[in-house]
């Protein structure tokens, strides 16, 4: 039986989604932390990996606590080992929330900045993870100089909070020839929000990316990783969409429309193609924001000004 990992970072528990009305109960993020603790439970995952900023440097502490405690709680009783690594924005406040001694099945890794390897055993499957947490808020100086660990039979997952071939990084400047240079089958990493495309080539080397979608620099699909574990050499990764927010631009050509019933249906027929172009993914979606950009040649723009305004208007309350 294979080992199933749930895997997912940046979910900045105390923010919440840009660009729509605040009260909308589902776009603050600890509810989706919530969602991905039962995504966890009710599909039978393993573990869960966290890889930092899961608590919002703003916000964090006060709105975080209840949520993860909550979900610790019931991850604990369903048995669901959790390996976190800290980041840029939760460096000091994990150890605060996460009291170990509490939770036998959580693990924070690499605290203070020490690598970190620890093993761990389902349906009779060893994985070994490898961790660095951030220690403090900036981080000019790349972790792996600081890493050593030997090659292994079993499979190796990496958890790192840092910023990839960005040489000037304050957030753990990272090159990915050097992820590549330690025997490690997938690097899991955190910090940047968009998540990679699963590559062909291996290592894996991915981001996972926010499973809550924060704002229209957000685009596309978002949600966590499912690693399934078969052997070292037989790892299947693949991304759940969840995030309940998703963003979208929409460039339209205007230049033939003549009046607002005209404009109104491009903008319709935009919207309508992109819903069915990401129809699978849109399932767990409950707001789709989309940033229009209009262009062309059109006698009076001031007409579309105002037609668009009433358009916006119309769809904002949907
Ligand atoms: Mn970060």
């Amino acid at each position: 039986m294979p080992v199933k990992i749930l895997a997912t970072g940046d979910i900045h528990i105390g923010k919440k989604s840009s660009g729509l009305p605040a009260e909308t109960e589902e776009i603050a993020t600890k509810h989706t932390w919530m969602r991905l603790v039962d995504l966890a439970i009710n599909n039978q995952f393993d573990a869960l990996l966290l890889t930092g900023d899961i608590v919002d440097r703003d916000n964090r502490y006060f709105e975080a606590i209840g949520p993860l405690q909550t979900g610790f709680n019931k991850l604990k009783t369903a048995e669901i080992a959790v390996f976190i690594i800290a980041g840029n924005h939760d460096f000091d406040v994990l150890k605060q929330v996460v009291n170990t001694s509490e939770y036998d099945n959580i693990h924070v890794l690499g605290a203070k900045g020490n690598w970190e390897v620890k093993s761990f055993t389902a349906n009779e499957e060893e994985v070994r993870f490898v961790g660095w947490s951030f220690p403090k808020r900036y981080m000019h100086t790349d972790p792996l100089e600081q890493l050593e660990i030997n090659g292994s039979d079993l499979p190796t997952i990496g958890l790192l909070h840092a910023e990839l071939d960005t040489p000037d990084s304050r957030y753990a400047p990272v090159k990915t020839e050097n992820l590549l240079s330690h025997p490690v089958d997938a690097w899991i990493l955190g910090h940047i929000h968009k998540p990679s495309a699963i590559p062909e080539h291996r290592p894996f080397v991915l981001y996972p990316g926010s499973p809550h979608a924060l704002s229209a620099k957000e685009q596309g699909k978002h949600g966590p990783l499912q690693i399934t574990v078969e052997s070292k050499n037989d790892i299947r990764i693949e991304q759940i969409p969840l995030s309940p927010v998703r963003y979208e631009t929409l460039s339209i050509d205007i230049s033939n429309a003549r009046d607002e019933e005209i404009l109104r249906k491009l903008v319709m027929d935009n919207i309508n193609r992109c819903k069915e172009q990401n129809k699978t993914e849109l399932a767990e979606v409950r707001h789709l924001v989309f940033d229009i950009i209009l262009y062309g040649e059109h006698p009076a723009s001031n007409d579309i000004e105002k037609w668009m305004a009433t358009i916006r208007d119309d769809f904002y309350l949907v």
